[in-house]
């Protein structure tokens, strides 16, 4: 095939949707083509159907079909209202799945399927939020400190406690402009009373509505979903790990762990090393049990145990073509479907475990965190059980898989900083050879590149493209989510990737040792981004917004995705965007989204299909920035970098 013709940037891909079709079998390509195009009044976001008396399609255009709704909603409200609530329905996924971490961590006890693994990190909490720690059990502050977590999602009163830690001047941005966080549920609760029939009308009060929930998500819910699991779990450190589904063995139980939520995986993990379950699996012929994560579940569990990742958001159903998973074990979000359809036609078991994703046509066990290894152990018996069935002359393993690192935290960051700098300036570790390096211009800037897949792009190519013309230009480059596996399946999270870097970035990586693309995580992990950011704003003294930073999200889908690109802008890092949100239809919409919003943000989003065309512009604002840094700072000038191809 072509390479233009490819459907991902990977050729086994190809192979895999051939094999389907000789098969027989559907996938999202088929889907696609049966959809043809997509609704235009949905593109644009101007189709409200919040009542009973529409839906209502207003018209973008002026002067052609219907302007108002029957209630006399403008374009601009409707359109206001549908990205508000796409901001709710994120905060809502990524808060939610915070909160039950935070259940998890008021059950933990000393001989419990659930402890304490980072005690430094729970001490450091409690101290921030003025638990007594002196001369107690730690789970006694540890349920404390949980307990308080819960009460962010729905204090009556005050403000959230997570957006203290941005530098000061973008806490006084917030307060000026109305919208520190409150309790997480009421920020949800908020938009969908404000955009409920007969209430906001009003574009830019309904996005700055949209922006405080936002934030709710960013400096709230994912905050603690990324520190409770910390916590909880362990603070990853950097490991080695292969990508793609050449990850598969081909004598082993394979299991896919696919979905969001640490709580299951991690015990799915501790299952999996069970030597009854070992033993289990060799009674049934196989070598052993084989795990490979999938989208946000598949970097949580590299991050903290190197599992093996076998694919992005969009290879969930190539995964299954392969004929060689026993298992596919989802919890919630970014879950097909068409798993469970497509999974009929191998031996392939299908098993969800949470009351909030069922899916028809699926396995339901349900995972209980009362009992929680007994249950897991109960879902990986059905996996090993069902090897057995496997039917050879139906599997084909691609052999392909790349080396990565994964799994640096802040704290892994710093640490690896540390070897640069003196740790004695500060025992707690610095940011400072970080903020040197991005002051001095021997690093342009940095880049946090998120997200998902989009099948209106070819697969990772947006990824791929601009992380490579980014490094080359001295970009430094931290990555989550499916976007973090897309360089890792690339083979860009390795230390083999520093020769695709400009100069000054290649320096850099091999003075502290790292590589040019940094794995940090999940999608909530998207937090310690931005708090990585706010460490360097506030060791320069600065805020975010003056600091040569973008993020990037080239091939999103999600809702979620929505919700963080909103809270990015709003904590004054700018957004650049491969597809074009549903916003069209509202010229002031636009205009709040892609230029006033700067004017109360410092920020503001960029779109731009053409992946080169969006990292030029990146490449710009970073330059337009560091002239930014350079007056605030009075720096001595340093020579405007013209952008380089990547190598
Ligand atoms: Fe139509 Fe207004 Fe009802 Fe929306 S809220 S469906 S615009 S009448
Ligand atoms: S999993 S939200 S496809 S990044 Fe977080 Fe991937 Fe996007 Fe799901």
């Amino acid at each position: 095939m072509s390479e233009e013709k490819m459907v991902s940037l990977n050729a086994i891909d190809d192979q895999l949707i051939e094999k389907a079709r000789k098969e027989g079998i559907e996938t999202m390509w088929d889907r696609d083509k049966a959809m043809k195009a997509r609704c235009g009044f949905g593109e644009k976001g101007v189709c409200c159907r919040i009542c009973a008396m529409g839906p209502c399609r207003v018209s973008p255009v002026e002067g052609k079909g219907a302007q108002r709704g029957i209630c006399g909603a403008t374009a601009d409200t409707i359109v206001a209202r549908n990205f508000a609530r796409m901001v709710a329905a994120g905060t809502s996924a990524h808060s939610d799945h915070a909160r039950d971490v935070a259940h998890v961590l008021h059950m933990a006890s000393r001989d419990g399927n659930y402890q304490v693994k980072d005690e430094k990190k729970l001490i450091a909490l409690a101290q921030e939020w003025e638990v007594p720690t002196e001369g107690r059990d730690i789970y006694d502050v540890a349920h404390e400190v949980a307990e308080i977590a819960l009460n962010e999602f729905g204090k009556p009163f005050g403000t959230l406690r997570f957006p203290n830690r941005a530098p000061a001047p973008r806490q006084k941005i917030w307060e000026d402009l109305g919208i520190t966080p409150r309790a997480i549920d009421r920020e949800i609760a908020t938009v969908m009373h404000s955009t409920s029939v007969g209430c906001t009308a009003d574009a830019e009060s309904m996005l700055r509505i949209a922006m405080r929930t936002s934030l709710s998500n960013g400096w709230g819910g994912s905050m603690l979903g990324t520190e409770l699991s910390d916590i909880v779990f362990g603070t990853s450190t950097p490991r080695m790990t292969e990508a793609n589904l050449g990850v598969l063995e081909e004598k082993q139980v394979n299991i896919l762990l696919h979905g969001h939520d640490p709580c299951l995986s991690e015990m799915i993990v501790a299952a999996a090393q069970d030597p009854e379950m070992i033993k289990l699996a060799e009674e049934v012929g196989a070598e052993g049990i084989n795990l490979g994560g999938m989208c946000c579940t598949g970097n949580e569990v590299t991050m903290r145990h190197g599992v093996k990742i076998a694919g992005t958001f969009y290879q969930q159903e190539l995964a299954v073509l392969t004929g060689a998973i026993e298992a596919v074990i989802v919890d919630v979000q970014c879950i097909f479907p068409s798993l469970a359809p497509i999974t009929d036609c191998y031996h392939t078991k299908f098993i969800t475990t949470s009351p909030k994703a069922k899916v028809e046509g699926a396995t339901h066990i349900e995972f209980n965190e009362e009992v929680a290894l007994e249950s897991a152990k109960k879902i990986v018996r059905e996996a090993i059980e069902n090897y057995k069935n496997r039917k050879q002359e139906k599997v084909f393993i691609p052999n392909s898989k790349s080396q990565a690192i994964t799994g640096y935290s802040n704290e892994a960051v710093v640490k690896q900083l540390d070897r640069v700098v003196n740790s004695h300036i500060d025992p707690q570790g610095t940011v400072k050879p970080l903020a040197d390096v991005l002051k001095a211009g021997v690093l342009r800037g940095a880049a946090g590149i998120v997200g998902c897949n989009n099948i209106k792009t070819k697969h990772e190519y947006s990824h791929i493209e601009i992380m490579k013309k980014l490094i080359a230009n001295d970009v430094i480059v931290v990555t989550t989510g499916c976007a973090a596996q897309a360089a890792a399946k690339a083979g860009l999270l390795s230390k083999d990737a520093i020769k695709l870097a400009g100069k000054g970035l290649q320096a850099v990586c091999e003075l502290v040792d790292i590589p040019p693309i940094i794995h940090l995580g999940s999608c909530v992990d998207n937090t310690r981004i931005i708090r990585l950011v706010s460490a360097v704003a506030d060791h320069l003294g600065v805020d975010n917004s003056d600091l040569p930073v973008v993020g990037v999200a080239p091939e999103w889908m999600s809702e979620k995705a929505v919700a963080i690109g909103t809270y990015v802008v709003s904590s004054g890092i700018d957004v650049f965007l491969g597809i074009t949100p549903p916003v069209t239809g509202s010229p002031e919409v636009v205009d709040i989204l892609t230029n006033r919003i700067e004017d109360m943000t410092g920020a503001k989003f960029f779109v731009e299909e053409n992946p080169l065309k969006l990292t030029d512009m990146m490449l710009e604002r970073i330059e337009e920035k560091r002239i930014k840094l350079e007056k605030t700072l009075n720096l001595e000038a340093v020579e405007k970098h013209e952008p380089q191809p990547a190598l």
